[in-house]
């Protein structure tokens, strides 16, 4: 099972889209693990985007997602990383297949809807930026074995 950071940036949040992007989490079959309403610092923004740090978009992207609180999600599933990533679509609203987020929600550029993490490493360092010991929650759903496949005793 993968674990991976998921963030409804300032524009879902203040488009009223939080719950509509939450719900194709939940019925897709991912497990919401952690979740919290937070405003994302400067100091924050710098260190999650610092692989940014110095692109012509850079300054943007860090007052964009620092300007409103943003929802961050911890969701766990098989792939959960990939499975989020295309659920998302492409990086660009205008680019994005319909039947993704960012496709469906957006055609804006630089407002784009959703972060996902892009692979384990990046999974496991954002969710230790964005969520303290004790946030990230172990349960079990009584839907679990119909979400997979539990009969050769691993998911499936
Ligand atoms: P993604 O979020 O699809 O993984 P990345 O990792 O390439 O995209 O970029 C991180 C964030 O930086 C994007 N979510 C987007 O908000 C922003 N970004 C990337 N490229 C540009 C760009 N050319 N112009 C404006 N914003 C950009």
């Amino acid at each position: 099972m993968e674990t991976t950071l998921i963030i409804f940036k300032p524009d879902a949040v203040q488009r009223g889209l939080s719950g509509k992007i939450l719900t194709r989490f939940e019925e897709k079959g991912l497990q919401i693990v952690g979740m919290k309403l937070m405003q994302i610092s400067q100091e924050l923004a710098a260190t999650h985007y610092e692989a940014h740090q110095g692109k012509p978009f850079y300054d943007g992207l860090v007052k964009f997602m620092t300007s409103s609180p943003v929802v961050v999600l911890a969701v766990r599933g098989m792939g959960a990383i990939g499975v989020s990533r295309k659920m998302m679509g492409a990086t660009f609203g205008s680019k994005a297949e319909p039947g993704t987020i960012r496709g469906d929600f957006g055609v804006s550029n630089s407002f784009n809807l959703i972060h996902g993490s892009d692979s384990p490493e990046a999974a496991e360092r954002e969710l230790k930026l964005f969520f303290k010991d004790g946030e990230v929650l172990d349960y079990n759903r009584a839907i679990a074995s119909w979400v997979y496949d539990m009969s050769s005793g691993s998911p499936e």
